[in-house]
């Protein structure tokens, strides 16, 4: 089975990228995994400011999957330009790389395209609209306010020239809605989902993760992320990016048969780093093995 696929310009070789937060900026897995044989990866949110994150514990493991609370943990604008994204521009070579991008407020994310966007070695932005756990601006997160995806996605869009993904929200009331304004606003693909809010607690009653809840993730996630991608198909001509639960080949399959066009790996990448590569390599061999040419041909198509 043909895995590349050619999507915003540019050619994947292969539709697995490692989502937000799991591979840090590529470098902090350099001496465990080759990203080059990855179809991309997304970057940790990048904040105005460096951000130390959440207390610990931040992650918690529970039957279905996990829970997490990093709290946005990374280096700021200024230390993600000056010591992360050299070094993937000198060092990446196939993989697609996006930078994801968590503001407080509109104007925060403005100022983060404006700072990054001259610099090299990425494809584009994932604009993440969705931490469920940013104490800090605290309240929902912008995805759930249509009114916010139209600002931000609008206000990026007119400030770089490069690939937009907008990550939305899993528990969002009106999907459709939020999908149909981040289209119109010129995003040029949709990342779904981000983690599911959620709270795990010890018998004593204490919350297992030092910031209280956190967003759930894992096989748990599977089947809202891709309700999630099939409800928003048919709202939006532009590609989507499924995440949520996926581990082996048939999930990424049913990502591609909801309408992803790529998938990204979470949870699973964080029990085992190899496990993107191993999916890919897992793909090409179901494909051969039920006999589909391609990994495009399995994906639903979108909105005329
Ligand atoms: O850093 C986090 O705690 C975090 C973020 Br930014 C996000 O978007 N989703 C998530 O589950 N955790």
């Amino acid at each position: 089975m043909r895995l590349d696929t050619e999507l915003f310009g540019v050619r994947f070789q292969n539709p697995v990228l490692l989502a937000a937060s799991t591979c840090g900026f590529g470098m902090e897995l350099q001496d465990v995994i080759d990203v080059d044989v990855l179809g991309g990866f997304v970057t940790k949110s990048v904040t105005l400011e460096p951000r130390a994150g959440n207390a610990a514990p931040r992650v918690s493991e529970f039957g279905a999957g996990m829970l997490n609370s990093i709290g946005l943990a990374n280096p700021g604008l200024e230390g993600a330009r000056r010591e992360k994204l050299p070094w993937i521009a000198a060092n990446v070579r196939r993989a697609q790389v996006f930078v994801s991008l968590a503001g407080h407020t509109v104007e925060e994310y403005f100022q983060l395209v404006e700072g990054l966007d001259d610099a090299d070695g990425f494809l584009g932005f994932e604009v993440n609209l969705s931490c469920p756990n940013d104490a800090k601006r605290g309240g929902p997160p912008f995805a759930l306010d249509p009114e916010s995806v139209s600002r931000i996605v609008t206000g990026c869009r007119a400030r770089s020239q490069r690939t937009i993904l907008a990550k939305l929200a899993p528990n969002d009331p009106d999907l459709p809605n939020t999908v149909k304004r981040a289209t119109e606003a010129g995003a040029d693909g949709l990342t779904l989902v981000n983690t599911v809010p959620g709270l795990l607690l010890r018998t004593d009653g204490a919350a297992e993760l030092g910031a209280g809840p956190g967003g759930v993730s894992g096989p748990a996630l599977r089947p809202i992320g891709l309700r999630a991608v099939a409800m928003a198909r048919p709202h939006t001509t532009v590609p989507l990016v499924g995440v949520g639960g996926v581990f082996a080949p048939p999930d990424a399959v049913a990502y591609a048969r909801a309408g992803a066009s790529l998938v990204q790996m979470g949870t699973a990448s964080f029990a085992d780093p190899r496990a993107g590569d191993k999916l890919a390599r897992g793909l090409a061999k179901w494909g051969r093995h039920n006999r589909v040419p391609s990994w495009e041909s399995l994906v639903a198509k979108g909105a005329a």
